[in-house]
């Protein structure tokens, strides 16, 4: 279910992304990621968790009539999640604690319409806890996605009474399971069940959030600490500027044309870090429904998503979702340690060794040369800017030299946390990578290269 239509970016709207003349002088103090958005984004890659009522109902989205006695997963065990979690290299999972259709996996007090009222262990159960809990053991970070979209809520709509509620819930989410690392508010929105819409206090909530778990990373459209990709395909945007303007995506869920621009690309002279989180499912749909076992994205696919995700300055939170059965799919387990495999295979030799001279050449241009120890054949580079420090190319070429004439292998924009270039494969000795143009004196780029 895809909550936009997603708009296609023509050339008017890139423009307004291009390095505007205003974002050249040195004296303007770029931002910079905090430790949680640092973290978060050297993580790469999370797992997303849609598990809910859908799961039973083999729907997208619940309507919020659902029978609680509907969820009865029969072997729900999460350390199968976290164990395939870490098999695919993601250090993080984040569950649909609630989705749109208003039940909730953990035991609420705010509403009878949860797991407490299901058969899942004897209404005694908490999914929330029992991720917690193998997240733990298993050394990885915890994240939960909290509809704010309510179909069952009477509350929904009512906007003040919603507001108190939905912050309920977000409290009981944040103060009984220890550190969560990431807080997910969707952007999809409807009507109530009595058909009203609500009017979100979105201040309040991000307040909340800051106040109960500091060190967790939220996001949203409008963040505020890193924003949705602008579409649900898995790519990011080319250029893709971790900094953006504020003003622009102000609240989850605006929708048009300069929004889903601002979304993909960012802003070269953004007054905000707010790097770009690119969610999509290793399926078509977003939950688990048996018909579509047979159409879980291939490895190839897997890598292609990593290229246009980690690959264009990104984070990819891929989603897996777990069966009735409580357990993620044997084929999409198996895809998942497949697709580890492969990026271990491709990233193993990094024929980029020894130091290369690196030159500033100008304000806003450098230059960095690289002499390999003996010729060797590549097709893949990846190209890193030191991040903590912000983000700051707009413009390079990298060219390759067996013998003496020099010949471009690709060019790009923005580089960020990683920049990944597929060319044809050609055999070099020396590499040089040319920054034509940034917005403040580039940091030394890291260059690796494979075959
Ligand atoms: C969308 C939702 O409507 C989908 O069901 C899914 O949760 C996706 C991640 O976000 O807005």
């Amino acid at each position: 279910m895809r909550r936009r239509s997603f708009l296609q970016i023509g050339a008017a709207s890139l423009a307004a992304c291009a390095l505007p003349r205003g974002a050249r002088s040195t004296a303007i103090a770029h931002p910079r990621p905090t430790p949680a958005q640092l973290g978060w984004q050297r993580d790469e890659l999370a797992l997303f968790l849609h598990f809910g009522v859908n799961t039973f109902t083999d729907r997208e989205w619940g309507d919020g009539r659902e029978d609680p006695s509907i969820f009865a997963p029969a072997n729900l065990d999460a350390r199968q999640w976290t164990r395939a979690a870490r098999a695919a290299g993601a250090r993080a999972l984040i569950l649909t604690a609630k989705h749109h259709d208003g039940f909730c996996l953990w035991p609420t007090n705010t509403t009878s319409h949860s797991v407490a009222a299901s058969p899942f262990r004897g209404g005694r159960g908490d999914v929330v806890r029992e991720l917690v809990d193998a997240c733990r053991a298993d050394g990885l970070k915890t994240g939960l996605y909290l509809s704010p979209w309510d179909r069952n809520n009477p509350a929904y709509g009512d906007s003040p009474r919603y507001n108190d509620l939905y912050c309920e819930q977000l409290t009981e989410l944040l103060t009984r399971y220890g550190p969560i690392a990431e807080v997910w508010f969707d952007g999809a929105n409807g009507e109530g069940p009595n058909g009203k819409r609500q009017v979100y206090d979105w201040p309040r909530v991000w307040g909340l959030v800051r106040r109960l778990q500091p060190s967790a990373v939220m996001f949203s459209d409008a963040g505020p600490d890193v924003r949705w990709c602008g579409n649900e395909r898995g790519t990011a945007g080319d250029p893709n500027w971790s900094t953006v303007d504020p003003s622009v995506v102000t609240y989850p869920g605006a929708d048009g044309p300069g929004i889903i621009a601002s979304l993909q690309h960012g802003d070269a002279a953004g007054t905000v870090w707010r790097p770009a989180e690119v969610d999509v499912s290793i399926r078509p749909g977003w939950f688990h429904h048996s018909a579509e076992d047979a159409r879980v994205r291939s490895v190839e696919n897997l890598v292609t998503l990593y290229e246009t995700s980690v690959g264009r300055n990104g984070k990819l939170l891929l989603n897996v979702p777990p069966t009735r059965e409580g357990r993620l799919h044997d084929v999409d387990v198996a895809r998942l340690s497949a697709f580890r495999g492969r990026l271990d295979a491709m990233f193993a030799a990094n024929v980029a060794q020894g130091a290369g001279t690196w030159r500033t050449t100008g304000q806003h241009t450098a230059e960095l040369e690289l002499q390999l120890d003996r010729p060797a054949t590549i097709s893949l580079a990846r190209l890193e800017e030191p991040i903590a420090r912000g983000q700051r190319v707009a413009r390079y070429t990298l060219e390759g030299a067996l013998n003496a004439e020099w010949h471009e292998l690709s060019h790009g924009t923005t580089i960020g946390y990683t920049k990944l270039d597929r060319f044809p494969a050609a055999s070099v000795s020396r590499v040089r990578l040319t920054i034509e143009d940034a917005v403040d004196t580039p940091e030394r780029v890291e260059l690796r290269l494979y075959a």
